[in-house]
């Protein structure tokens, strides 16, 4: 069966691996699952053949056999459950690890797009210089919070799980920002991740599709 993913033909991040097709590359690395990777221009995410799959005209998509799926969560959650690799034995475990994704979603991802929405596009605002410190401040509470909650510890709840995956995923956004300075073991902690070969896989995958139009472009 041939899994079919959609990114950016030409990601405005530059391979650095910011758009979210990321998050699914790495999750099909992690279970060990080849893909394809079907590229859009931003024109094509807006057609009615993308709009069929994703109703919000965005990247990324999965597609296997019988369905479709669009949302990150959803689309690791469902690689999580039909493969094994990404969610412990047992089912209080699994729900923990699944927690940890509607955390890493819903609670950390929050205030960080909120930060990079001020950042990108209100920084000519005449309130921008009052606002940005108080966006700052909500995303640095809940980097305390997890970061008082790691500790110590390798990941999450246990052993590397989907959990992580997310909650790296979303960490890393604040990779081009001093946010995360204040927390040694949040630094450690993506740096683990990101040393998973896995992630070195999918990091190198969508780099490559840059480098490719750079050079054809
Ligand atoms: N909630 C959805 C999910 O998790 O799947 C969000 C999907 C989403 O935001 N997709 C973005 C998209 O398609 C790409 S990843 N945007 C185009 C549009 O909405 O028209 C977000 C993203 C884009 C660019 C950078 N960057 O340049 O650094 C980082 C992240």
């Amino acid at each position: 069966m041939t899994i079919t993913i959609t990114a950016f033909e030409n990601s405005p991040d530059k391979g650095r691996g910011l758009a979210r097709d990321m998050r699914v590359r790495w999750a099909l690395e992690e279970v060990g699952q080849p893909y394809e990777v079907r590229l859009l221009s931003f024109a094509q995410m807006k057609e009615p053949a993308h709009l069929a799959l994703h109703p919000f005209g965005q990247i990324p998509t999965y597609e296997e056999r019988e369905f479709t799926l669009f949302e990150t969560g959803a689309i690791i959650l469902h690689i999580a459950e039909r493969y094994p690799g990404l969610l412990p034995e047992g089912a209080a475990a699994r729900a923990r690890a699944i927690t940890w994704m509607f955390a890493a979603l819903n609670t950390m991802e929050q205030p960080i797009v909120e930060l990079e929405t001020v950042r990108l596009l209100e920084s000519k605002e005449p309130w921008y210089e009052q606002r940005l410190p108080a966006v700052q401040g909500r995303v640095r509470n809940r980097l305390g919070q997890l970061s008082r909650r790691l500790g110590n510890a390798e990941w999450l709840d246990g052993g590397f799980s989907a959990g992580d995956l997310m909650m790296v995923e979303v960490l890393v956004r604040l990779e081009s920002s001093s946010l995360l300075d204040d927390y040694p073991n949040l630094i450690a902690y993506v740096a683990r991740a990101k040393a998973r070969p896995a992630f070195e896989r999918a990091f190198a995958a969508q780099l490559a599709v840059f480098t490719a139009q750079s050079s054809a472009g």
